[in-house]
């Protein structure tokens, strides 16, 4: 099959999780030592196998009277990464993960874990079940279940704080960060750094020692000592809450790890374990779980795009960059943080000059606060080099434009690129809207031209949409992933349309959002709504953040080819044409008195949009926050779902990492997509249905979203490619 607006062929895909011929987990005896080996590529996630195959080892080592010690150690890059979330929201297969861990720590002969790479949540509540820990420096230990919206359910809120003391504990569990060892050995939660790259011979050399030494059992359930001072306990929970009801805005895991752990200051150890799994159990029916997860494997399913398949990237060592402007210079610090050395190109010295101060503006912030050294911002500023001179673009692997907005502009700029750049060179515009196609069609090498579509400031925002021309050569857009990588950007490959796949859909549920306001909705009671949704900001304070001049321009540019029929609101005109931008003019929707971040309402545009609904006819009707959310999101999943149905994206989950990296979607909602699936794709229609009585030309039911409500389909069934 050929994918829409390319010219590459699908090959066979590869199988999610190829079913394990050689047993997850082998055991051998090593002299007196029973050696466990975790052997489940590609991280030694928990799935049912491993854990039958741990708690036999434990019955064999019970068993065998000639071992005196047991070894856990991880085959390949992991220790263990954890449950495996794949198996979150199917029917438990036992044994359980608590069963595993308890019957570690409950063997009568010593178990000594040896972690290296990733021992994460399960992984590490296996470690902690153990008697003795021992690292190597590249392990990464860490409880991140509440970034998958769920709680450490297998003894983990009870063994961490036995090991590390309640704050430390709580603070580990609640950030979901992962810690070095080095800190890890300081926090208590190994007792030895090991030397080396290879585990299982530290782990050996080290259960020999313990065994020298009549180093029995010590079972971490007995570890009460950092426990003791249970007034102290509580009063760190108690101001824990209070810390995490405020920045958790919302999300129902980081408060249940809390109430987890001061079980355990309560009740007997069993019992806590208990109250703990019946708050992991509710974790797993909160549809918090669903979004977080599905957002987990959406933004590692999202590189996987055919051109990847089909070819290798190109090389990648020197980047060059046109224009150091807003976009520009954030575009050269993302590359030169990636450790590459880049060439900055400006029309004359006076903007040379300026691009290479927006550069060092960035280091300069950096340095004041004390996170980077004078020397390293020295050290990066070093591998910029800038010119006037396209000639110093020679050399360049890939070169990406960020130049005006303008059509012309920007294929003068490709027509300098064509002459001086190597053969091969790759050749990228950051353009937000114009076509493509026809940049690439004014060089001689159509094959080597991309977009690469950077979200402001590019230097912080992760997303970047890798826009797929026509004529672009599968090893093109390899290498654009690879740039991405490299940048630790999340990529998202979109076809060529106006806006792409975010800003196109943006468009729509944004028009939605002025239709209310003229409606009799306040634009400060949908912000309200929005931020209840999970929001960080709603999209009037967005458009005050990001200037509302940017907006205005698109709107005067589309002028000329807007449909008359179509419904055109003229409130933000009203306030652009009094000069208000927003945030960086002092007031926009909302006022900004002495350059406060935060917006308060402003009554005078309450006015302003009562005289645009006169003008326009209009009896304001009330809006409830539900209704709001409902208009705002069906919009939204509607032209999400057009922009699936042409090909613009690959996969509706390419749509929702687009919308949680780039448009500040809740992350536990999962993205557009999911969510619309959550609520069920016949209520969506249902509603556009509704809609369309009032504004049919607006609300157009996608004809994908028809068909799958028909086929009793939903989005995540077209996620697998
Ligand atoms: N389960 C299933 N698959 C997993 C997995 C897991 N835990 N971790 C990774 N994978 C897959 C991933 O989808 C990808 O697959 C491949 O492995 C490589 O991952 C009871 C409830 C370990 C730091 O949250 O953070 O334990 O795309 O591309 O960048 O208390 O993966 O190749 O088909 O991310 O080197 C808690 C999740 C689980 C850790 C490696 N654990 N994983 O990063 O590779 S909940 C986590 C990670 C739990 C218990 C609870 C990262 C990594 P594919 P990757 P990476
Ligand atoms: P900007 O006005 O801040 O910077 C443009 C720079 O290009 C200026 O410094 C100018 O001197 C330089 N320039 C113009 N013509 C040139 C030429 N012929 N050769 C070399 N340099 C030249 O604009 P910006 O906001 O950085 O936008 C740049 C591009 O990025 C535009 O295509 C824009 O649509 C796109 N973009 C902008 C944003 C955003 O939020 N600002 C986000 C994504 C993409």
């Amino acid at each position: 099959m050929r994918i829409p607006g390319s010219t590459v062929h699908l090959l066979t895909p590869k199988p999610m999780n190829p079913s394990p011929t050689a047993p997850a987990v082998h055991t051998q005896i090593e002299g007196d030592v029973l050696l466990v080996t975790i052997d489940h590529p590609p991280v030694n996630a928990l799935n049912v196998d491993v854990r039958r195959g741990l708690l036999d080892a434990v019955r064999q080592a019970e068993a065998t009277p000639q071992v005196r010690a047991v070894l856990i150690v991880g085959a390949g890059r992991a220790f263990i990464a954890g449950a495996d979330i794949r198996e979150f929201g199917k029917p438990p297969l036992a044994p359980s993960l608590p069963e595993v861990c308890n019957g570690i720590e409950a063997c009568s002969k010593p178990v000594v874990a040896a972690l290296h790479g990733p021992a994460l949540g399960g992984g590490l509540e296996i470690a902690m079940s153990a008697h003795y820990r021992l690292a190597l420096a590249d392990a990464k230990l860490g409880l991140p279940e509440v970034q998958l919206g769920l709680l450490p359910g297998s003894g983990g809120t009870q063994r961490a704080p036995r090991l590390m003391g309640i704050r430390p504990a709580v603070e580990l569990m609640l950030s979901g960060r992962h810690m070095g060892a080095q800190e890890a050995l300081d926090a208590g939660l190994i007792d030895r750094l090991a030397e080396g790259s290879d585990a299982r011979a530290a782990g050996l050399a080290w259960v020999q020692e313990l065994l020298a030494s009549h180093s029995g059992v010590r079972r971490t359930r007995d570890m009460n000592t950092l426990l003791q001072n249970k007034a102290d306990a509580l009063a760190v929970l108690q101001a824990l809450r209070e810390e995490t009801a405020k920045k958790s805005r919302g999300l129902f895991s980081p408060l249940k790890v809390i109430e987890a752990v001061q079980a355990g200051l309560d009740l007997p150890f069993d019992e806590a374990l208990q109250f703990e799994r019946q708050l992991f159990l509710q974790c797993i029916d909160s549809p918090q779980r669903a979004g977080l997860i599905h957002a987990f494997f959406a933004e590692r399913e999202v590189v996987k795009i055919p051109e990847a398949r089909a070819a290798q990237p190109r090389a990648l060592a020197r980047v060059g960059v046109v224009g150091g402007g807003t976009m520009g210079a954030g575009i050269a610090v993302s590359v030169l943080d990636a450790g590459l050395p880049v060439t900055m190109v400006e029309r004359d010295e006076a903007s040379i000059a300026r691009g290479q101060a927006n550069v060092e503006k960035v280091y300069d912030a950096l340095v004041a606060k004390g996170r980077m050294t004078p020397e390293a911002k020295a050290a990066v500023m070093a591998r910029l080099s800038t010119s006037t001179q396209y000639e110093a673009l020679a050399q360049a692997d890939l070169v990406i434009e960020a130049v005006f907005e303008d059509m012309a502009v920007k294929q003068a700029v490709f027509a300098q690129l064509d002459r001086v750049c190597k053969p091969g060179a790759v050749l990228a515009t950051n353009t937000s809207y114009l076509d493509i196609d026809a940049i690439a069609a004014s060089t001689s090498r159509p094959q080597d031209v991309i977009g690469l579509h950077f979200f402001s400031p590019a230097n912080i925002m992760k997303l970047l949409e890798i826009v797929v021309p026509a004529q672009v050569a599968p090893d093109v857009v390899a290498t654009a992933f690879e740039l991405a990588r490299k940048l630790k950007k999340v990529a998202v490959r979109a076809g060529v349309c106006d806006g792409f796949i975010g800003n196109r859909i943006l468009a729509v549920y944004r028009a939605a959002a002025d239709h209310m306001m003229e409606d009799g909705a306040s634009p400060y009671d949908i912000d309200a709504a929005l931020r209840e949704f999970g929001y960080p900001m709603g999209p009037f304070q967005v458009s005050d953040l990001a200037g509302g001049d940017i907006g205005w321009a698109t709107r005067k540019r589309r002028a000329a080819t807007r449909d008359p029929k179509a419904r055109y609101v003229q409130i933000a005109d009203r306030i652009c044409e009094r000069g208000w931008f927003g945030q960086k003019t002092g007031r926009g929707y909302y006022l900004y008195p002495q350059g406060e971040r935060t917006g308060q309402p402003d009554p005078e545009v309450l006015a302003i949009v009562d005289a645009e609904r006169q003008r326009a006819g209009i009896t304001p009707r009330h809006f409830s926050a539900e209704d709001i959310v409902r208009r705002y999101m069906a919009a939204m999943v509607n032209e999400g779902a057009n922009v699936v149905d042409q090909g613009i994206a690959l996969r509706p989950l390419d749509v929702d990492v687009t919308f949680l990296y780039g448009y500040g979607f809740p992350r536990h909602r999962g993205g557009p997509m999911q969510y619309a699936d959550r609520v069920g794709l016949d209520k969506v229609l249902g509603d556009i249905r509704t809609f369309a009585k009032e504004d049919p030309l607006f609300w157009r039911a996608s004809p994908l979203l028809e068909r799958l409500v028909a086929q009793g389909k939903n989005f995540d069934s077209l996620n697998h490619l």
